[in-house]
């Protein structure tokens, strides 16, 4: 038995886009993602999160199930439209009593809210008058709402968690065009970049204020970077892929200064964002724990006839694939665990988000039997457990996720839960990896063997 401290909370993680659904309801505005949604040929089969999970509705079934799954600990997001319809200004009482409800139905089941505050549902006004991420004052918005929520949560919500993922709101969102707002400017990116810090930095001393007890941090989507072959040039590209989706966004927030090869790169190429005295101060405002999103590695080499530096991504064939086509590479998220403690000596980890996305079936007796799904967790928190042998200061683990849900440009084509949404009729099914972990959870441990 691979036994974990006794303190290490075991949870599960959603995401209110992807789950909530009553889009038009109690006074929500929109977000840049009913709007990215409404375009056609953005999303699989033009889904959207009209409806989801309808967890909205659902929510107190749904804490049920999490009390079914004996979660210790569940990380979900605020929907900023909720609260600010657009974006700044008119508060909206109904949205705030909504999480209140959430939040305190929670507590009675003795489960432990940890709150998201942007994971990625940006109010639409904010896109149409600011250009979102792209200015300064889409992240003075952001404090003023961090500043709405955590008076009124702050006195039950203890953990809170500005931004996630801001490598994939930048990148995705403003230079691959794939997420909303779907734009396709590689400079406006990096902007995007800064000022996603810049709004977590400036967030942080705002809900500490609100909240006595506040534990603070932030999310990142962290995966280490291996070089296809062993070859100089390929190293080199590797470092450089680590520089821009790793090391640009904890070297400012845990060592107060960007990366210089990747400052020395943006330069070369026109790139670099625009930046006011005193940024790197406020971006690496002390932290109490960093949320790391993992699930599989990067494998890079140079692109064949490209410029020096250029990647390009190697599918390592052979190698187990999920259904997102991402390589299940265990041993990373120990890599990155262990880096963090050793490198950047963060003071305290959660793993907030681990999970695949597999198809599943449900049999004729009405159980799903995911057992890839079930190996991939037993096999990455096996991993977790040896980065805490290593002195990593993991303090907890969340699936991702609870339920099956609106996994963005895929739609509902990706199963991500633990349990099964039967979307026609929104019945639950806990899958058997949602057992397995009910059972890991029980035991505070994984069985071997
Ligand atoms: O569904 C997403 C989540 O919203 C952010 N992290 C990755 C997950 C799987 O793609």
């Amino acid at each position: 038995m691979l036994q974990f401290p006794d303190s290490f909370r075991w949870g599960a993680a959603t995401a209110s886009y992807q789950i909530e659904g009553a889009v038009h309801e109690d006074g929500r505005g929109e977000s840049i993602w009913d709007r990215f949604c409404s375009t056609p040929g953005k999303i699989f089969n033009n889904e959207n999160g009209a409806i989801a999970c309808d967890h909205y509705h659902r929510y107190q079934e749904d804490i049920q199930l999490m009390g079914e799954l004996g979660l210790q600990a569940y990380r979900f997001s605020v929907a900023w439209p909720r609260i600010l319809p657009t974006g700044r200004g008119r508060v909206n009482p109904a949205g705030l009593d909504f999480y209140e409800r959430l939040v305190d139905a929670l507590l009675t089941a003795n489960i432990e809210p940890f709150v998201t505050l942007f994971h990625w549902d940006l109010p639409q006004a904010l896109q149409d008058d600011f250009g979102g991420w792209t200015s300064r004052d889409t992240a003075k918005a952001f404090v003023d709402y961090a500043n709405i929520v955590s008076e009124r949560l702050g006195d039950r919500v203890k953990n809170w968690i500005t931004l996630n993922e801001p490598f994939v709101v930048a990148k995705v969102g403003y230079e691959y065009g794939v997420h909303a707002p779907g734009l396709h400017d590689p400079r406006l990116a990096w902007q995007v970049s800064h000022h996603l810090l810049l709004a977590h930095g400036m967030a942080v001393p705002v809900i500490r204020a609100n909240s006595s007890n506040a534990q603070v941090g932030i999310t990142l989507n962290l995966s280490s970077v291996h070089s296809a072959t062993d070859s100089e040039r390929d190293h080199y590209v590797a470092h450089l892929e680590d520089g821009v989706s790793n090391r640009w966004y904890i070297d400012p927030l845990f060592r107060g200064t960007y990366p210089s090869d990747i400052m020395d790169y943006l330069e070369q190429h026109n790139l670099t964002p625009q930046m006011v005295n005193g940024d790197a101060a406020i971006i690496a405002v002390p932290m109490d724990f960093l949320g790391v999103n993992n699930y599989s590695r990067t494998v890079v080499r140079q692109k064949a006839g490209a410029a020096n530096g250029v990647a390009e991504q190697v599918r390592i064939s052979g190698a187990e694939h999920t259904d997102m086509d991402w390589e299940v590479y265990p041993e990373g998220l120990r890599e990155v665990l262990v880096r963090l403690h050793q490198e950047y000596h963060v003071p305290r980890l959660y793993v907030t988000e681990n999970g695949a996305a597999f198809p599943d079936t449900v049999s004729a007796n009405s159980r799903v039997h995911d057992a890839r799904r079930e190996n991939y967790y037993r096999e990455y928190l096996t991993q977790a457990h040896a980065a805490l042998s290593e002195g990593a200061p993991l303090a907890g683990y969340f699936a991702w996720s609870l339920m099956d849900n609106f996994e963005w440009s895929e739609g509902y084509s990706k199963r991500f839960g633990i349990t099964y949404v039967d979307y026609a009729t929104q019945r639950r099914i806990i899958k058997d990896s949602g057992y397995w972990y009910r059972n890991t959870i029980r035991a505070h441990g994984i069985r071997e063997g």
